[in-house]
């Protein structure tokens, strides 16, 4: 073949930050596409920056040439995974094939302590990609690049596709919200009271350890679970309500919904069979130490869960220093080593090259 892409060489760079889903994407059909529609806030701190180099092959081999480096380091376990979802994709990217590439890629945050790195990652690479597509076929407007970023960012990980987008994203068909769709997220902020454009996420983490059970398989449990048909229409129920709190800025409404989206997550994987269990004792006790302290102080103070052990504790801006001390003062002793990640609702990915 010659190749079309001859003496065509550049390189891209991109940060992508990491979500929490406040209605969780839990379940899922087909190819990676979610069973319910989920929202999530943008995080700001902790993100990955990847940068894609791509210089014309010479040759006609038609394999996937990748060099790949995590924090500066040859990572086998990873370039599998990157070389797998490359391959996978390339009937979305054509050009894949024609060139070599050296991806570079790091977090912000220390790769142990427990946050699930695969959202930022697969963001900060999709975007790379889908900015590459364009230089060399160009064509794409703003919306549709993310559009599409954010659709390969779904392939490589579902929950990645909602972090592409400034404060709030939604992922997945839902009746009350317009160009909602399965295959990529959308922004949702326009109607978002301010609140939430500033809200802070505090992480604490309880453990750093992996996890026995991987979301992957977390997901499939839920094709045998008794309850996973009501818990998809009660995904529907929470985000029609959640939508107008968040446009109302009613923190109790919104507190409420957040944590029982939690709780359901996690009562899910301990009704799954095989049954198991994410959270640990420290998990319900700073739990339960944050309703006692919303309860006494009447702070608006309220937590969510990924599927892990660790705490997002969700507050406005304006309580801040108290939440910030009660942490100090009363949770960190429940954290390993005492680990906290302070992090805020954010403006989305940035172009660094
Ligand atoms: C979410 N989580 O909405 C839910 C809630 C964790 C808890 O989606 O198999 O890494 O790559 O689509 O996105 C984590 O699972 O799973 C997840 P795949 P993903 O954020």
């Amino acid at each position: 073949m010659s190749n079309p892409f001859k003496n065509i060489q550049g390189e891209t760079a991109w940060r992508a930050p990491s979500n929490i889903a406040l209605v969780k994407y839990w379940g899922k059909y087909g190819i990676q596409l979610p069973k319910n529609a989920s929202i999530s806030f943008t995080l700001n701190n902790a993100f990955t920056e990847t940068s894609v180099k791509y210089v014309a092959k010479t040759t006609d081999d038609k394999q996937l040439d990748i060099n790949f480096f995590f924090e500066g380091q040859e990572n086998p376990k990873f370039a599998d995974k990157i070389q797998k979802f490359l391959e996978s994709i390339i009937p979305h990217f054509p050009f894949l094939p024609y060139f070599s590439l050296e991806i570079n890629s790091s977090n912000s945050f220390p790769h142990s302590t427990g946050i699930a790195s695969s959202a930022s990652s697969m963001a900060a690479l999709a975007l790379c990609l889908t900015d590459i597509e364009n230089a060399l076929d160009g064509g794409l407007r703003p919306h549709e690049f993310f559009e599409k970023a954010s659709m390969i960012a779904r392939l490589g990980s579902g929950s990645a596709c909602r972090s592409l987008f400034p404060y709030l994203s939604v992922w997945g068909k839902h009746t009350t919200i317009p160009f909602s769709s399965n295959e990529h997220g959308i922004p949702f902020h326009d109607t978002v009271h301010p609140v939430f454009k500033t809200f802070k996420d505090a992480i604490l983490i309880v453990s750093s350890d992996e996890k026995s059970v991987s979301s992957r398989a977390g997901h499939a449990l839920m094709d045998g679970n008794p309850f996973a048909e009501s818990r998809y229409q009660q995904a529907e129920t929470h985000l029609t309500n959640l939508v107008g709190y968040l446009k109302d800025g009613n923190l109790d409404k919104f507190g409420e919904i957040v944590e029982n989206e939690a709780l359901t997550l996690h009562a899910l994987m301990m009704c799954s069979t095989p049954s198991y269990m994410l959270m640990l004792p420290n998990t319900l006790k700073i739990i339960d130490l944050i309703k006692n302290y919303r309860s006494e102080k009447g702070v608006p103070l309220y937590f969510t869960l990924d599927a892990g052990p660790n705490v997002h504790l969700l507050y406005p801006e304006e309580n801040a220093a108290e939440v910030e001390t009660f942490i100090r003062e009363s949770l960190l002793m429940y954290c390993e080593q005492g680990k906290v990640i302070y992090d805020q609702v954010g403006k989305g990915p940035v172009k660094i090259k």
